[in-house]
């Protein structure tokens, strides 16, 4: 059986989920999850490995719908709830979705989508009074597939199976010292593992409870602290700044009523992203907080991270966690010195077991001998692990999001004012990059305003290039391959 379900099974009474000014049991998350998985079985005995596409917000209704597909024997898919039409056909095409599952405010936006393809489309809201028997579902078959911007074009799917997320989580439960007593702040989107996992799943196995906020904004994460439940918190970099400047701005009074309440917190934690050091030393000083900066990735869940009872090292990502194996290699694939810096790649039962439906894909991020290749540089010393870059200037990190620069770059050459075009990202320290697009044009020129409109009909507000730079050329190398670290330079030159 599903070890958060089995685990579940021992905190009957208590609150597992407060979402919408609501509290809820695990008794009853174990309920509307059976009824999930009954609807959708409909009369079936396993879902094998069907995969369930679910566009819900951030609380009880998403919870009880993974864990209704989990238990049907599905493979569950999330999709991000700010797609517009053009990424979730992506996801429903390429995942081969059987199912959707909804809440009402995204069911005008779904239905001509899954009417066009023939797939059943599911309400939350109607899966009440549906009890059945459910099927055992084996822990090395697959459970979900999250989509991750990689150096080829569109979206992957990482394929993870039961017995991955299992690793994942109780490596963490375990490292982080979680107990039944915690109470987290989830303000994380749930299309991806820092939410999916490192948040909801942790608390969930632990019989901690999991507070839930629709939309990240400071206000909304401050007040919540105010009234003092809350002792877990995690974020990306981007969240910390904006906390920051967020507390600058108020009265003496409330800052120090702020702060006296972080100061109580158990831990707070840092990662998807480098956390500056100055957001560091400054998270420090308002809150008495030392942020455990950690590492991971979709592929792998997380990796290596800051210790919880010892010192964590500003600028540095930790150790490997528990289970984990890591190694840096040069481009030989030979494991480097301490010292020197290499490619980090991993092994151990957290890593995911394939690209949906991409096998060439799957081989050749793996080595020969079996480890998973991050494309993440780092290097290695008596402080732990740091890292020093990314094998492609193609990987746009920004907000925490990872962005595909080809893939703005496909879209962007769809447009009919567009011949060519380079997509960067350049250094900010509230966002770690901003996205960047060089055009140039088919004819004289283009409206921006109609532009920067067009393209979040094909890509989600994240992915959306915040500069832009008109060029009669792109700037290449004697071989015309453009280089992308002088198109750099000159964006960093003019904003
Ligand atoms: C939004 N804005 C931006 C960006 N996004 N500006 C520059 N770069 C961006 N990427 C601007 C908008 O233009 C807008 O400005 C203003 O910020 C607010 O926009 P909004 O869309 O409301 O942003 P937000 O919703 O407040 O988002 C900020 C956020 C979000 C909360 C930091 O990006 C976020 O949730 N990030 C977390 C992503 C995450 O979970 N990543 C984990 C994946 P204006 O008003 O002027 O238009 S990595 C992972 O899972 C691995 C395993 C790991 O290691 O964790
Ligand atoms: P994603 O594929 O969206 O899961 O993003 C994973 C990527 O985020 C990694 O490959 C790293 O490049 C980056 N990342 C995650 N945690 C950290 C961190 N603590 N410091 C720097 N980069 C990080």
């Amino acid at each position: 059986m599903n070890q958060l379900v089995s685990n579940a099974q021992r905190s009957l009474d208590r609150t597992a989920i407060i979402s919408n000014g609501q509290d809820y049991s695990y008794q009853e998350l174990l309920d509307a999850s059976c009824q999930i998985a009954s609807y959708l079985l409909d009369g079936r005995s396993d879902l094998q490995e069907e995969r369930v596409a679910y566009m819900i917000q951030p609380g009880f209704d998403y919870v009880k719908v993974q864990w209704g597909i989990w238990r049907a024997g599905g493979i569950a898919v999330p999709i991000c709830v700010s797609y517009p039409s053009a990424s979730i056909e992506h996801v429903l095409d390429d995942a081969q979705c059987s199912t959707v599952v909804a809440q009402d405010e995204f069911l005008a936006l779904l239905e001509p989508l899954v009417h066009q393809r023939g797939i059943r489309l599911l309400n939350t809201a109607q899966s009440a009074g549906n009890t059945g028997l459910l099927p055992q579902v084996a822990i090395e078959r697959r459970a979900m597939i999250l989509y991750t911007s990689g150096t080829t074009g569109k979206p992957k799917g990482v394929v993870t199976t039961h017995k991955n997320i299992e690793a994942q989580i109780s490596t963490l439960v375990d490292a982080w010292a979680w107990s039944p007593d915690d109470h987290i702040l989830n303000v994380l989107p749930l299309h991806h593992v820092h939410g999916i996992i490192n948040v909801v799943s942790c608390a969930l196995w632990s019989g901690a409870c999991c507070q839930f906020v629709k939309k990240f904004s400071p206000e909304t994460v401050m007040g919540n602290f105010l009234k003092g439940d809350i002792n877990v918190f995690m974020a990306v970099p981007t969240i910390y700044h904006q906390l920051i400047s967020h507390w600058e701005w108020l009265p003496e009074e409330q800052k120090t009523k702020i702060s006296h309440c972080l100061k109580r917190f158990r831990l707070m934690i840092s990662g998807s992203a480098a956390l500056p050091v100055s957001v560091m030393n400054k998270w420090q000083e308002i809150s008495g907080q030392t942020l455990l900066e950690r590492y991971g990735m979709t592929e792998i869940g997380m990796a290596i991270s800051n210790s919880y009872h010892d010192q964590r090292i500003p600028g540095h990502i930790g150790l490997p966690l528990p289970g984990v194996s890591i190694r840096l290699v040069d481009e030989e694939n030979h494991s480097v010195q301490a010292g020197n810096s290499g490619e980090i790649q991993v092994k151990g039962n957290s890593v995911f077991k394939e690209y949906w439906n991409k096998p060439e894909v799957t081989t050749a991020s793996f080595t020969e001998d079996g480890w998973f290749k991050t494309g993440d540089i780092a290097m290695l010393s008596d402080r732990g692990y740091r890292i020093v870059g990314r094998n492609s200037v193609d990987i746009i990190k920004s907000g925490g999001y990872k962005i595909s620069a080809l893939e703005i770059e496909e879209v962007l050459r769809t447009h009919t004012d567009i011949k060519d075009c380079a997509v960067v990202g350049i250094p900010d320290v509230e966002w770690e990059e901003v996205i960047c697009a060089a055009l140039i044009l088919s004819g004289k020129t283009i409206d921006l305003e109609s532009l920067k409109l067009w393209i979040r009909d094909h890509l989600p507000g994240y992915k959306v290039p915040r500069q832009y730079m008109i060029l009669d050329d792109l700037p290449r190398n004697v071989m015309g391959k453009v280089t992308k670290n002088e198109l750099k330079k000159l964006f960093v030159k003019k904003f």
